[in-house]
């Protein structure tokens, strides 16, 4: 049966991303309400050839809404989710306010799928570094068992949003014109200090916790375990935010529970996951980049090596859109496989 669905954020980088899918995508959508604050409300977008007018979104709103997809910061989340959930909606939340509850699913179709199922009403996209990573880390733990997992991220500006991207150009200008670059927003928007983002490389994303690690390090740490069902898994994070606009890499290192694989080993299993692209072949100099990435659902992986040292250890590049598979796509596909399994 055809589904009303609301998208809440409509006007933001992941709203016009999700909406620009749902075009592409069969979805059996009956109406399609686009919702935001009271700032973009009024805004109107095109949808299949139709002018919509973005509403500004009420606990009303969500009156005969079947699904309701949330990515307009944490806080909208938390007042407006639970009004949804009242009445009626299934939520997917791309936002960090409830992944981490014990009775919110945390999920990435291609790896646990089945955790939708036990939903009360709302359902967690996972971050966007962590979604990528886990992609890859699933069919690895399957076949093989994990004990070890040390990732360092290489993160594009669009993960902080519209502005950043506008800050990263300004800056850019700025640099090229002799100009000194004005920082007002990166690393963090509301943090007490700002740096350029043009021309540099910035060791935070988010805000400090009290351990020294970033929350966006304690996001990938502790949405991994969830996601994987792996609570004492040893996973570590350093997360850098570099200037280029679209897609996250990340340098990952995975220890194994078995003994005597080889680069083979790893790319067998790869090439057979779902949604993971192996690109991998350094004498034809081929590897993902956050460019070649860019506008594509899948999750790449190259650079695959086994360690020089340890016989279980082994080093993966990984890239994939972070507005794509890490947000709007994700996103949907949960309300896809909600529908196909009658998990409503
Ligand atoms: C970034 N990963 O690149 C963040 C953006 O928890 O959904 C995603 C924030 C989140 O800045």
């Amino acid at each position: 049966n055809p589904v009303n669905v609301a998208v809440v954020g409509a006007t933001g980088a992941v709203g016009e991303k999700i909406i620009k899918i749902l075009e592409k995508k069969d979805l059996p959508i009956k109406e399609l309400k686009l919702l935001s604050s009271e700032r973009s409300a009024g805004k109107k977008v095109t949808f299949n050839n139709q002018e919509l007018m973005v509403e500004e979104a009420q606990p009303e709103s969500f009156s005969n809404i079947d699904i309701a997809l949330f990515s307009a910061g944490g806080s909208i989340s938390k007042q407006l989710a639970p009004e949804a959930v009242k009445r009626g909606a299934v939520v997917v939340d791309n936002t960090s306010a409830y992944r981490m509850a014990d009775d919110v699913p945390l999920v990435v179709p291609e790896v646990n799928e089945a955790d939708i199922k036990s939903h009360n009403g709302i359902i967690a996209n996972p971050n966007c570094s962590t979604i990528q990573m886990v992609a890859v880390l699933k069919p690895i733990q399957e076949a093989f068992g994990l004990s070890r997992v040390i990732v360092s991220t290489y993160q594009a500006v669009s993960g902080a949003g519209n502005h950043a991207n506008e800050e990263l150009r300004t800056q850019t200008a700025q640099f090229l014109n002799n100009e000194e670059m004005t920082a007002e927003l990166l690393p963090v928007k509301g943090d007490e200090r700002h740096y350029p983002i043009a021309f540099n490389a910035l060791p935070q994303i988010d805000v400090f916790q009290e351990n020294g690690y970033t929350f966006e390090e304690m996001k990938m740490i502790n949405e991994s375990k969830k996601i994987l069902h792996a609570q004492d898994l040893p996973v570590s994070a350093t997360c850098v935010r570099l200037p280029f606009f679209t897609s996250h890499a990340e340098s990952v290192y995975v220890d194994v529970e078995k003994d005597g694989l080889n680069v083979e080993d790893v790319w067998s299993v790869l090439n057979r996951a779902d949604g993971v692209t192996l690109q991998d072949d350094p004498a034809t100099q081929t590897y993902p980049t956050p460019l070649s990435a860019t506008n594509k659902e899948d999750v790449f992986v190259g650079r695959v090596r086994k360690d020089l040292d340890s016989d279980k250890g082994f080093h993966l590049w990984v890239v994939s859109d972070n507005l794509i598979k890490g947000a709007a796509w994700n996103t949907i596909q949960i309300a896809e496989r909600l529908i196909a399994n009658k998990w409503l």
